[in-house]
């Protein structure tokens, strides 16, 4: 007989005991995600049958156009967490500041901050190919009662307490670590419920693939150039496949299901590479590294990094833990 196979609800309710002196507000916390996933899934979804494609118009604080997708996915999913005021401050990479939440008593009694790129890889938006969501969640470190400052959210990713993605792909996926593995959960579109569908995901140790925008070449610094170069030789089990749909979840995802490596380093054109250390890079290196997968800026582990700024960026390379280590040698020899 087919075992029935439990809801995210389920899950996130069994193990509340994960989290030490846990008051329920992380379980909640990840609930509101949910639902706010459902609903930015619904509208990504609908965005090919109505006209709410295409640049809003306005530019975010990188200087970028944001497609109107984005400006909805991020109201949604700041909307949902305000409302069930469960957190106390949200930085969203489509923000330029931090919003601070003010429970309605104002007694700011909330612990945790949500860091969150609503959208991601939204230029894929107008082609109909996989787009998803990251967030990152933290304890403050400034006193309870306080209105939340920028050092609770400049803190190094080693003090996560939570991270996952939803990835809008042929499938709509959640997929989430509290640091006790990684887990995902497939939305099933007819009932919006999503289910364990694939538990203690990891990165296999080694892989055949890497991800790289090789277009930028040119741009890159010689350890990468070599270590491509290395990819793409014909030796034991290479050549590498390439594959790169320019998604970071989406390339994140296959990569760990099947094993491979991710690449965007910095350039002669992006002088600390393309990726924020906040909203990106720290999420993925936790999901990473409890996936038994690896990330690093090429020299050094992503999550030790202190943040400066909200918005940083970092060179980014993460995937299966020995081609990251082998991409990290080739830095360390050609910088
Ligand atoms: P975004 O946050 O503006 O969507 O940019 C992040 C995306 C990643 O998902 C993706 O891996 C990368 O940018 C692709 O960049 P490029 O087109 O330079 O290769
Ligand atoms: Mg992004």
């Amino acid at each position: 007989m087919q075992q029935k196979k439990k809801t995210l609800g389920e899950f996130i309710i069994e193990n509340q005991s994960e989290f030490k002196f846990s008051s329920g507000e992380l379980s909640k916390l990840i609930n509101a995600i949910r639902l706010a996933a459902k609903v930015v899934n619904h509208e990504v979804n609908k965005a090919g049958l109505i006209d709410i494609l295409g640049a809003a118009g306005d530019t975010n604080i990188q200087g970028e156009n944001q497609q109107k997708l984005d400006v909805l996915a991020n109201e949604r999913f700041i909307q949902t967490l305000k409302n069930r005021e469960i957190v106390c401050g949200i930085a969203s990479e489509e923000e330029d500041d931090f919003i601070a939440i003010n429970s309605l008593d104002n007694q700011h009694q909330n612990k945790y901050v949500v860091l969150i790129d609503p959208l991601d890889g939204s230029s894929n938006i107008d082609v109909n190919v996989s787009v998803g969501t990251i967030f990152s969640i933290y304890r403050r470190v400034t006193p309870i009662g306080s209105p939340v400052t920028l050092e609770d959210f400049l803190q190094p990713g080693i003090n996560q307490v939570a991270a996952g993605y939803i990835v809008y792909g042929t499938s709509t996926m959640l997929v989430y670590t509290t640091g006790h593995g990684v887990n995902g959960f497939t939305l099933n579109p007819a009932i919006g419920t999503f289910y364990l569908s694939n538990p203690d995901m990891q990165f296999p140790e080694s892989g055949n693939i890497y991800s790289v925008n090789e277009g930028n070449y040119i741009h890159f610094p010689q350890g990468v150039k070599d270590y491509i170069k290395y990819c793409q030789m014909e030796e034991g089990d290479r050549p590498y496949t390439s594959r790169y749909i320019g998604s970071l979840v989406s390339d994140f995802h296959r990569n760990m299901i099947k094993g491979g490596i991710y690449m965007y380093p910095k350039s002669s054109v992006n002088s600390e590479g393309k990726l924020r250390l906040l909203y990106e890079c720290n999420p993925m290196a936790f999901l990473a590294e409890q996936a038994n997968g690896k990330a690093s800026d090429g020299f050094g582990r992503i999550m030790e990094i202190q943040p400066t700024e909200l918005h940083q960026r970092v060179p980014f390379f993460c995937g299966s833990r020995l081609m990251v280590e082998k991409a990290e040698e080739f830095m360390a020899a050609g910088q």
